[in-house]
């Protein structure tokens, strides 16, 4: 199995850890994002949406969102579990996580896109080019306080974000959270379920992935 990845971005590293996690033999290709490989002859071949990550398989066949992957990985390798122990479980763990990368992954990349220097026309990905836009810049950082507010309240009820054990939804909320930092974001200390559950996580040797 080979992963395309980026080791800087956010949504390839939610597939790398879960591969940390269930131990999963595989080989990496990095296609630097900054440099534009995204968008060279070779890689368009790979996919034509230009982003990663990307898993091929042995077969040849490819893989191309992170959430498709990890189901992938978590049925080729049952354990540890990541997806639930049966499908009540898996529905609610998705719909976390599903949460963590459209509000919480979502939100600093809209901040990132239209912010930062390194993004300049690259307000979505693709080949297409999209100037930055101060307001969805200032949007993206208020959705972040929004997001850690919320993330808050769910585990104020439950001790891990996808309920009973660690999962994929703890694993998109950590990467949520670490890439919001990178923005400068800091969840405020009175969110004190949050700091603690981030400290636990990141604790993991996966997480250093
Ligand atoms: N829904 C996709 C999103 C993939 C995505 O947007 N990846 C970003 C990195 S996190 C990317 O490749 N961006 C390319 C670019 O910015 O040009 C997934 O979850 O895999």
């Amino acid at each position: 199995m080979k992963l395309y990845d980026f080791r800087h971005a956010p949504n390839p590293r939610i597939v790398r850890i879960c591969f940390a996690e269930k131990g999963i033999e595989h080989t990496t290709v990095q296609v630097d994002l900054r440099a534009g490989e995204q968008y060279s002859p070779a890689f368009r071949a790979v996919t034509p949406r230009c982003t990663v990550p990307v898993l091929e398989l042995d077969s040849g066949t490819r893989i191309l969102d992170s959430t498709a992957i990890c189901d992938y990985l978590e049925t080729l390798c049952p354990e540890p579990r990541l997806l639930g122990a049966n499908p009540e479980q898996k529905a609610v763990i998705l719909s976390w996580h599903l949460w963590n990368q459209a509000e919480g992954i979502g939100a600093a990349g809209e901040w990132f896109r239209n912010a930062s220097p390194l993004m300049k026309d690259r307000r979505r990905p693709g080949l297409e080019s999209w100037g930055q836009n101060e307001l969805l810049a200032k949007r993206g950082q208020q959705r972040c306080m929004l997001y850690a507010e919320q993330l808050e309240q769910r585990l104020q009820k439950s001790a891990w974000v996808g309920g009973d054990g660690f999962s994929l939804a703890d694993i998109s909320a950590l990467v949520a959270v670490d890439f919001a930092k990178r923005m400068d974001f800091e969840p405020p200390a009175a969110l004190t379920q949050l700091t603690q559950w981030h400290a636990r996580v990141s604790a993991r040797p996966g997480s250093a992935s």
